[in-house]
């Protein structure tokens, strides 16, 4: 393969390397495959990529598992009331959904569509186009996987300096990890050599809070074996220590923080002792790791399910953010850090303040804006009818460029802001129509979405679009949402596979594969190199199959939301140039602001078809490298990109779509952590009131989740070597641990008189399951656990097969958090009981 630099679809040859990036988890390490007759048949990590540097894990592999094989769908699929279903076409099927779409928005209004979904490991492009479709139908609800995880702490982050922070763990003196398996789970680039280095470096430090021994724990130098769901009082107890023995950033803090007189107010009642009994850990072990964190030159900490599907997230959340603020760990190397965006994957976009702003800045934006909304009419006009190329379209994109090289500096964050806003969401705080439950970053709490189904309120949700996500296998209850799904008036389900989602809803239209469509991941959470990977197609499109983008606009051209000379005339600059095209659409959103929630689709409809065929979802990378670039011009000039205005959005651009292995996007110094704080005064602001209150309350609190009836806590959602959420569903991808095993101590094992490879039942107040046991005295006494991943089905000549324990089946949407209702799947409590010999358990659940 010739690298080209206007992106075009490559025809490799067979032999050749191809550079893509591995869609299994966030880290979307980047990857060079080779294909043979459309099958990944070699693969290994690629050198070149900026962030994963030539690492990747065994995942990756057979990562053919996924392109291949009989899971894949590739033709549109109607439900028949029977709850089989036909073959349709493409035609049909498009017809028929945008007219149940528009017919359930006439009657109960577009705000009762809901979109769940959006964008897996490694696709994010589908669901940024899909904003398109989500405004074109007036929809007002979504969320996806991030509502029952990261809001937890998203809603801290919020509170304490506005956005997302990530470690620099590459070079901390203290990591630490709580209820995170970094070397199964990753999250962090490089994650396995990094924990390695630190690990063999006398002067280092590994900390982990886990009530299992993990592979990450057994390299710890301290590992707080909690008891499972104790983590804040673990917590309280560390921050308390740092407090009581004056082990705190006084100077720091007074000059960086605002009301931290009241937090350690509360940290200096805590009874330390008193916790660290509550929580399981021996004091001094405590006080040890509190002392290694507090006279650490830097900390970087890294919280996840573990402690956001256990009791308490919230207020874990903010405990655990305490303990690198109240040392002063922030914007310093090895410490934490708010990092740039190529596109806020939550919450909302946020320009920095320029560094040089331009003088008479207020009237030169003011002047511009006026210019930008009379003037879009006639410059539409005139742009579009020097279509065809020729003496006057050079001149014409030359004038343009120079219009907008005087403007854009002045108008562009105001112009940008709302079309931004649009696109990621605007409601980022709100309460669930139904139940009032709260929202957060626009994301409906996961665990409430079929209470705002299944009810006769009047403004329930009646319709609900699917798009690369399985709720009904990754949210809690699984037979609730199916119940949800199947009494709504309309369901789609976009995916490449018959998923458990797809068998319950109306319509399952089948999409292109990850590898077969230009793609993204939205993940850029680093700091201070921050990069993004725009990913080529490696090979044509299954025959049957479409990419998101596509069947988003074919969607949105049916319900005739859209002036088609709007489309057209825009579609005209475009062929007219960039600079052409970029001014005509920021004066016709100006003029009609109700466009820019629509924009996705304009673009693809308009700058798209300047692309080579299957190119048009570029479009949107434009946009994004423009946004970026507005955002944090001085980071993405650090980074190489040194041109000004709309010239830097169009280097970048062209550096994405012409770099396949990556691109780093922005360079930042340490210090300028402190501009990303979205607090005007740029402090972090320590109390929040509501979790200060709840943290009283844990005195109260005698933790304990067990019962007669159910004696031992399942932790449902371990990653393993080969776990990958649901991407992957074939069974033989797995090179061990084919059926995913409950993992039990030897003292529990001994207890029951099980043995690795003997069958149990598991039951839960929601339902049971049969496991195979695999003794492992990486659990304590009265933990067990099972994988993320397992329990789907997938075809085989002999029928459907289902491996492995479906976790979602034994958990209940009720055992949640009180704030974002982040579900306790980490502590599920259990009945385990042998199965009698006749193996009647397993046939159960493993055909
Ligand atoms: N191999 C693999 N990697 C993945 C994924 C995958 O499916 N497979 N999925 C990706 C996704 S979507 C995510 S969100 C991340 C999740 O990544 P992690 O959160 O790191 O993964 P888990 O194994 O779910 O949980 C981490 C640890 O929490 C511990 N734990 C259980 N109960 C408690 C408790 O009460 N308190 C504390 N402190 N710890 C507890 C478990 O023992 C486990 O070691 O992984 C990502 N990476
Ligand atoms: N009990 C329990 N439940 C859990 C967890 C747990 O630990 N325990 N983990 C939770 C976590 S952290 C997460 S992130 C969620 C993940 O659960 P989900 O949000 O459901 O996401 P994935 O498993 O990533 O599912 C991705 C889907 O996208 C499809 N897909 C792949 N490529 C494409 C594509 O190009 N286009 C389209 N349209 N579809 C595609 C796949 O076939 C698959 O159906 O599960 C959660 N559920
Ligand atoms: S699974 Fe994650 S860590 Fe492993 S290669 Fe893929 S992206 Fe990298
Ligand atoms: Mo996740």
């Amino acid at each position: 393969m010739t690298e080209t630099t206007d992106g075009a679809a490559p025809s490799p040859a067979a032999d050749s390397w191809q550079k893509t990036a591995c869609i299994l988890c966030e880290c979307n390490c980047g990857l060079e495959v080779q294909v043979t007759d459309g099958i990944l048949s070699k693969i290994r990590g690629d050198k070149e990529h900026p962030g994963s540097q030539g690492y990747s894990c065994e995942k990756p592999l057979r990562l053919d598992r996924y392109q291949n094989g009989a899971h894949r769908l590739d033709t549109p699929l109607r439900r028949r009331p029977d709850g089989t279903y036909e073959e349709i076409d493409w035609d049909t099927a498009l017809d028929e959904i945008a007219e149940r779409l528009a017919a359930v928005k006439a009657e109960h209004g577009g705000e009762r569509i809901f979109f769940y979904g959006g964008g897996g490991q490694g696709n994010h492009l589908g669901g940024a186009y899909g904003r398109g479709l989500f405004h074109a139908v007036g929809a007002k609800y979504m969320s996806n996987a991030l509502a029952q995880e990261k809001t937890s702490e998203g809603f801290v982050d919020l509170q304490l300096y506005g956005s997302h922070t990530s470690g620099d763990f590459e070079n901390s003196e203290v990591v630490v990890f709580v209820g995170k398996n970094p070397w199964q789970s990753h999250g962090m680039s490089r994650a396995r050599p990094v924990l390695k280095e630190i690990a063999r470096d006398p002067q280092r430090s590994i900390i982990v809070i886990d009530p299992r021994k993990s592979e990450t724990a057994a390299m710890a130098d301290h590992h707080l074996q909690i008891k499972p769901g104790t983590d804040a009082w673990c917590l309280a107890a560390l921050d308390a220590t740092l407090v009581q023995e004056k082990l705190i950033a006084e100077d720091w803090l007074s000059a960086h923080t605002v009301d931290v007189a009241e937090v350690l107010t509360l940290f200096r009642s805590i009874d330390i002792a008193d916790y660290a009994r509550r929580c399981g850990v021996p004091e001094d072990a405590l006080r040890a790791a509190a002392r290694r964190i507090g006279n650490a030159g830097s900390v970087a900490t890294y919280e996840d399910l573990g402690v956001q599907q256990s009791p308490n997230s919230t207020v874990s959340a903010y405990l655990q953010k305490m303990l690198w603020i109240l040392t002063g760990n922030f914007a310093k190397p090895g410490g934490m850090h708010i990092h740039s965006w190529m596109f806020p994957l939550a919450g909302k976009w946020f320009p920095l303040e320029r560094d040089n702003t331009p003088r008479f800045e207020t009237a030169r934006r003011t002047a511009g804006l006026q210019a930008m909304r009379r003037g879009a009419g006639g410059l539409r006009w005139i742009l579009s009818h020097l279509d065809g190329g020729g003496p006057l379209t050079a001149l014409a994109e030359r004038a343009a460029t120079l219009a907008m090289k005087s403007s854009f500096d002045a108008v562009a964050v105001a112009v940008a802001g709302p079309i931004a806003d649009r696109t990621s969401n605007s409601t980022q705080f709100g309460t669930t129509p139904v139940t009032g439950a709260r929202i957060l970053w626009g994301l409906i709490p996961c665990n409430s979405i079929a209470d705002e189904i299944l009810t006769d309120h009047p403004d329930r949700l009646r319709a609900m679009w699917i798009e690369s996500s399985n709720p009904l296998h990754s949210l809690a209850d699984s037979e609730r949402f199916r119940r949800a799904m199947r009494s709504l008036d309309l369901t789609v389900v976009v995916d490449v596979a018959l998923t458990e989602t797809a068998r319950e809803a109306d319509y399952v239209l089948p999409a292109s594969s990850q590898f077969e469509k230009y793609e993204a991941s939205l993940f850029t959470l680093h700091f201070p190199h921050n990069s993004f990977q725009l990913r080529t197609p490696l090979m044509a499109p299954l025959p049957g199959t479409r990419p998101e983008p596509e069947i988003h606009a074919a969607i949105i051209d049916r319900l005739g939301v859209v002036d088609p000379d709007v489309v057209a005339s825009l579609a005209a600059t475009a062929r007219v140039g960039r600079s052409a095209f970029a001014l005509s659409l920021f004066s016709t959103v100006e003029q009609k602001p109700e466009l820019a929630g629509l924009l996705p689709y304009l673009l693809y409809r308009t700058l798209g078809t300047t692309f080579e065929p299957g190119g048009e979802a570029k479009a949107m990378i434009w946009g994004f490298a423009q946004l970026a670039c507005i955002a944090q011009p001085d980071s993405v000039r650090r980074a190489g990109f040194t041109a000004r205005g709309a010239e830097q959005g169009e280097q970048l651009f062209d550096a994405i779509i012409s770099r396949r292995q990556g691109v780093r996007f922005t360079d930042d110094n340490y210090e300028d952590a402190w501009r990303y704080i979205r607090h005007a005064d740029r402090k972090i602001h320590t109390a929040i009131p509501e979790l200060n209150e709840e943290i009283k309350l844990l005195d109260d609190v005698e933790p304990c989740y067990t019962s007669a009836e159910f004696p031992f806590i399942l932790s449902a959602g371990e990653r393993r070597s080969f776990t990958a959420n649901v991407i992957i569903r074939d069974p033989d991808w797995r090179r061990r641990d084919r059926e995913g095993s409950l993992r039990m101590c030897s003292h529990d094992a001994d207890a029951m008189a099980v043995a690795t490879g003997d069958f149990v039942t598991l039951t839960t107040e929601t339902g049971t399951a049969t496991a195979v046991v695999e003794v492992n005295d990486m659990m304590q006494p009265g933990h067990v656990s099972l994988p993320n991943g397992m329990g789907v089905s997938y075809p085989t000549d002999d029928g459907d097969v289902v491996v492995g324990v479906a976790l979602n089946t034994l958990t209940s949407v009720r055992r949640r958090d009180k704030f974002f209702g982040n579900p306790w799947h980490k502590t599920l409590p259990v009945r385990i009981e042998p199965v009698a010999a006749d193996g009647q358990g397993r046939l159960g659940n493993m055909t």
